[in-house]
């Protein structure tokens, strides 16, 4: 289902990367459901590994061992609650529905929530339980490979059928597996989560995902309409080049669209010019806007996991990054979602493996908020820069309206309008932007909401006066850390 169930107006969610539910629910009232958001992504909130070799790297919760609701972030209780207070503030959240597979193959031990597991030939996850034989035989017909993992991405049935980096893989063809699925996925939709981002979905048959998919409740009626469906976005990594299509999805959802941050990222860095962005979208080859959702980093690719590799913008870039975002905000194409990290020693390019912030064992410390508004131990909370959070009100203002008055000097200076509702300019060129343009918005000041916020008193930052013909002079300097403006109907003053 494409739909993100949003509150009506809202229209952007952030992935709060390894956040604990206790800090979530605080973050829903105090900052995300006043500034608009519609949802947060959540980090995978099943039972997981505890891994020790690397110290309590962040991808221990890719390796499920049981499907009840004890991981990193908190317990049952604290996932309940936080569904609930963010819910009431109108913010929606996403599980990281991991269904692939469960822990990497030969371990053993206790998980996250204390149930024992074994991956080794056993196969046991009791705790659900699964067994041998609700996972896909290797060096056999389905998965060809002799030591069972995915070594040719060239070839479906290896994809699907073995095992990803080593990941015991489930047989989600068996009626006993898609069943255990969907009662986790039923477990967190009766509790009043609004739907899913469904982990490594090329590793899954399409059929098998539509199966699951058809076995799931209607969401929570003390939340959401009746009748409203669980909205589905699906992991699918598809740069071209390979057999699998991210297309083999969209009858069932939206699809990571990770083109997206690969070509804003190799524009920000001016392998080609932000001029030529003026029909970026389908036209591009990426999939139609109702299919995608998109976002400039996301917590493999701002790590060197997953796609993209040095292209990406991540907070490390972060004058980019801010460009970046505040461009994809602004744009009509997709469905957007912001990433919040954490930083770590030696990034970006060594120490993939950091978990967050913690103590001695590893469990995760809270965010703490700093009297500017900004996080503080190594959380990076982009979503909080003035420039990426202001922008969500600006999307939420224009979404809806076609785009209009495009401008470009030819190179790196970009303007356009989103009909009467909004209006941006990036100056990425080393020279100023100094222009006479047409906003498409009614006369009137506005409050740019890139170097300011809208106050009783008026704006902190940059006024910018359209006249009655929508013109506005825009000037953008070449040495400013943010060379963007962005006004929109709810900043004017
Ligand atoms: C190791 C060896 C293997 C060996 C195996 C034996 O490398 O050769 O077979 O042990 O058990 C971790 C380790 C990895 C280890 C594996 C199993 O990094 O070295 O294998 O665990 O123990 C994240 C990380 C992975 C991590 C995994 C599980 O990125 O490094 O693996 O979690 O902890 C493709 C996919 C796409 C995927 C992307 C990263 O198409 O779906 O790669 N993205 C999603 C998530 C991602 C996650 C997974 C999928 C898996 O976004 O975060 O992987 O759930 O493009
Ligand atoms: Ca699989």
């Amino acid at each position: 289902q494409h739909d993100p169930n949003c509150w009506a107006g809202r229209h952007v969610i952030v992935h709060l990367f390894e956040w604990k539910w206790t800090d979530i629910a605080a973050e829903c009232e105090r900052y995300l459901g006043p500034k608009g958001f519609c949802g947060v992504q959540v980090s995978p909130a099943n039972e997981h590994r505890v891994v020790t070799d690397p110290f309590r790297p962040w991808w221990e919760r890719y390796q499920p061992v049981g499907y009840n609701l004890n991981s990193r972030s908190g317990n049952d209780g604290e996932f309940k609650d936080m569904v609930s207070r963010c819910n009431n503030v109108g913010v929606r959240i996403y599980v990281d529905a991991v269904i692939n597979h469960m822990a990497g193959a030969g371990m053993s031990g206790t998980g996250s929530g204390g149930s024992y597991f074994d991956s080794g030939s056993a196969l046991s996850f009791p705790s659900v339980p699964f067994g041998p034989s609700d996972f896909n035989c290797c060096n056999c017909a389905g998965c060809s490979t002799s030591g069972c993992n995915i070594e040719n991405y060239g070839d479906v049935n290896q994809v699907r059928n073995c095992r990803l980096v080593g990941l015991t893989d489930l047989a989600l063809g068996n009626e006993y597996v898609r069943g255990k699925v969907a009662d986790f996925l039923n477990y967190c939709i009766d509790i009043g989560v609004a739907g899913f981002r469904v982990d490594a979905s090329k590793h899954m048959w399409p059929g098998d995902m539509q199966n699951i998919a058809g076995r799931l409740n209607n969401l929570n009626g003390a939340y959401f309409n009746s009748g409203a469906r669980p909205f589905i976005f699906q992991e699918v990594i598809d740069l071209g080049g390979e057999p699998i299509k991210g297309t083999e999805y969209t009858g069932i959802g939206r699809v990571t669209e990770f083109n997206y941050g690969g070509h804003l990222g190799r524009a920000f860095r001016k392998q080609f010019s932000l001029s030529s962005l003026s029909n970026f979208g389908e036209g591009w080859g990426m999939l139609s806007s109702g299919n995608a959702v998109v976002f400039i980093d996301n917590h493999d690719n701002q790590r060197g996991h997953g796609a993209g590799g040095a292209d990406i913008l991540t907070f490390y870039v972060d004058k980019w990054y801010k460009m970046a975002n505040a461009f994809m905000l602004a744009h009509e194409y997709g469905f957007t979602r912001l990433m919040s990290s954490y930083s770590w020693d030696g990034g970006p390019s060594s120490n993939d493996w950091i978990g967050p912030p913690s103590d001695g064992s590893g469990n995760t410390n809270y965010v703490p908020i700093n009297e500017d508004g900004t996080c503080g131990d190594r959380w990076m909370c982009e979503h909080r820069w003035r420039q990426i959070g202001n922008m969500v009100a600006f999307r939420n203002a224009v979404t809806g309206q076609g785009t209009n008055d495009w401008w470009d000097n030819g190179n790196n200076q970009i303007a356009f309008a989103r009909g009467n509702k909004g209006f941006i300019a990036i100056n990425n060129d080393d020279y100023n932007m100094d222009e006479w343009l047409q906003t498409g918005l009614p006369s009137g000041d506005y409050c740019d909401v890139i170097s300011g916020d809208v106050t009783e008193n008026g704006c902190t930052g940059t006024t910018v006066s359209v006249d009655g013909n929508g013109f506005a002079s825009v000037f953008l300097s070449s040495q400013s850390t943010d060379p963007v403006l962005a006004i929109h109907e709810n900043s004017k003053v």
